[in-house]
């Protein structure tokens, strides 16, 4: 079948580019979705405990105003169920499903020169020909399991918590979660109170503040929805879209008595964003003014946990420069009987046995459930797993080999028609108000070139060298390029370790691109 733009994904990028580009645009569109349902992150990832960290005001669609009105403001954050009735809900009431092939991966896309047009071929059968080709593949989809000797041998159940299944019992059970990033805590957190016991497998410990999760009251519901208008010019104007504006007093500037108030406001308020980035300008840029939040924290582990050598091991000494995280009780669930840490920098995993997990110290610790809260080979590691051809003949994962590439995070030198939604060196932000003023920008840049007569659009070389050096200056500007984590590309083993993101926030980044609009799509050639 011939369509005039074939989108891949179903959660928050390729609804929107499905109806934008369909709707407004009188396209033929075609989705291919490997998850049965719509929600891509949020169908995937039904572990216990997971919800959006970024509040449930700003973390939704803003382009349709009465769903707006409707959105599910029950709680400060959004948990997953109900964020996937949110996606089905938005599916149904554009009439988007009808588009939409679920149940089939795309392997492989290329790019022929002489039509001009994609052929994507998918794990279920028949090509599919588009003149254009939207990638909406997530920055957190491409699952990382880590290889450890003798998984095969296993005799209990095992699980990554983003290929979650239906239900799992952990009632009365004992297991072991491996990796304590956002997803471990919550994860963790909530299962406790069930499990027999919980080993917590952890590598790297981590700076957590809490989420200040509670019911929103009736007045702040009302108040939300009537500003609703100004929240999203806000979050446009703003580094990171979450509704806040970001500090701009360096904590340099603050009395050295007045600080911890402020961090202490900050942690009974919660928010790991807000923690980071509304008490002072600099945590994220300035050495000083990290290992003062650093300090307030590590003061807090050891005020929380009881025990002395859990305390110990739980507390981080390293740089506050991973993204923010937020918990629901994850220090306090190291003073429960039936939970303990593992500490695996101090003594590795060795081997994965049939009953359980052997340690570098000989401890062979029983599990009936080992669940792996091991993160994402993220940004571009859905991108690479597909055979993605343009001009030349080598796949997107070789010409990225030492780090992508790409112009304004939406288009890549050599990959003509080709548009990604929150592509490599997109801004690092609260992710909606990003996929709106992408997919918005890729549909009039595409406008713009028939309006000119043009077959094909494709981005500059040197605008795309450009544009990687600045996301790679900013990024090396902040504490975050040390801080080795999946947004540095530094938790996969082997990948390269560059600019992911470009750093310097949603506001700058729409400015930048009005600029590039106004110069006549500057950096594009219209062939
Ligand atoms: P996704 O929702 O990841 O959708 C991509 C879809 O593409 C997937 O459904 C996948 O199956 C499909 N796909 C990929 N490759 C193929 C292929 N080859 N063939 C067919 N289909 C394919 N962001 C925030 O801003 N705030 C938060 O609080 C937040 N919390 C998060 C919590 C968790 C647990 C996780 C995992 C992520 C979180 N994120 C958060 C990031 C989140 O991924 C984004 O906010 C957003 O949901 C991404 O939407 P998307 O449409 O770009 O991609
Ligand atoms: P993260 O933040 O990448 O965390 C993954 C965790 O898994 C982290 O603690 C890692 O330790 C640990 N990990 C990864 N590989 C291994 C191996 N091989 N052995 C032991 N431990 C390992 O992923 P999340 O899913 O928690 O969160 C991703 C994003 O989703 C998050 O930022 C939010 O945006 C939502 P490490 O720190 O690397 O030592």
């Amino acid at each position: 079948m011939h369509y005039d733009a074939v989108v891949i994904g179903a959660g928050f990028g390729g609804l929107y580019a499905l109806k934008v580009l369909r709707d407004k645009f009188n396209m033929s569109v075609r989705v291919f979705e490997k998850a049965p349902d719509v929600g891509g992150t949020w169908y995937w990832n039904r572990y216990p405990g997971c919800l959006s960290d970024i509040e449930a005001f700003t973390y939704c669609y803003s382009w349709d105003k009465e769903l707006l009105q409707e959105m599910p403001l029950t709680n400060r954050y959004i948990t997953q169920p109900e964020l996937l009735a949110y996606f089905q809900k938005v599916a149904k009431r554009h009439d988007l499903y009808r588009n939409i092939q679920f149940e089939t991966g795309v392997q492989k896309a290329v790019f022929d020169e002489n039509t001009g047009l994609w052929t994507i071929t998918t794990d279920t059968g028949e090509p599919a020909t588009a003149r254009y080709f939207v990638t909406a593949t997530g920055i957190l989809s491409a699952t990382n399991i880590p290889k450890l000797n003798g998984m095969e041998r296993f005799k209990g159940e095992w699980y990554h918590t983003s290929r979650w299944p239906a239900k799992v019992d952990f009632t009365g059970k004992r297991v072991a979660v491996i990796g304590t990033g956002s997803t471990g805590v919550q994860l963790t957190t909530a299962i406790a109170p069930l499990v027999k016991h919980l080993a917590v497998f952890q590598r790297t410990p981590q700076y957590i503040v809490p989420a200040g999760n509670r019911p929103l009251t009736e007045n702040e519901v009302t108040a939300i929805k009537e500003q609703y208008d100004q929240i999203w010019k806000d979050a446009r104007e703003t580094l990171l879209a979450a509704g806040f504006r970001e500090s701009t007093v360096p904590l340099s500037s603050v009395p050295e008595d007045e600080r911890d108030a402020i961090f202490e406001k900050a942690w009974n308020n919660g928010g790991g964003f807000r923690f980071a980035f509304e008490t002072f300008s600099d945590i994220a840029v300035d050495e000083g003014a990290n290992r003062a939040a650093q300090e307030f924290i590590r003061k807090k582990i050891a005020a929380i946990v009881r025990d002395p050598e859990t305390a110990r091991a739980l507390t981080p000494t390293g740089l506050y420069a991973k993204r923010p995280l937020c918990d629901s009780g994850y220090y306090e669930m190291f003073n429960r009987d039936n939970v303990s840490l593992v500490d695996i920098r101090k003594n590795p995993i060795e081997e994965v046995t049939a009953n359980g997990i052997r340690t570098s110290d000989g401890t062979e610790h029983e599990f009936d459930i080992i669940v792996f809260a091991t993160g994402f080979d993220g940004v571009d590691g859905n991108l690479k797993r597909m055979d993605i051809r343009g001009h030349s003949k080598h796949s997107i994962a070789d010409d990225w080999r030492h780090g992508p590439h790409t112009y304004l995070g939406m288009a890549s030198n050599g990959y003509p028609n080709m548009f990604m939604v929150t592509g490599p060196n997109s801004p690092f932000t609260n992710v909606p108000p990003v996929v709106e003023t992408q997919v918005d920008w890729i549909a009039e840049l595409i406008r713009n070139a028939e309006a000119r007569g043009a077959r094909v659009i494709e981005a500059r070389a040197e605008a795309q060298e450009d544009w990687s050096r600045t996301c790679w200056d900013i990024a090396k500007a902040t504490l975050f390029a040390k801080g080795e984590s999946w947004f540095m590309g530094a938790n996969i083993p082997g990948k390269a370790v560059t600019s992911y993101f470009y750093m310097a926030g949603l506001g700058p980044y729409r400015s930048k691109l009005e600029e590039v609009r106004k110069a006549g799509y500057a950096g594009f050639d219209f062939l």
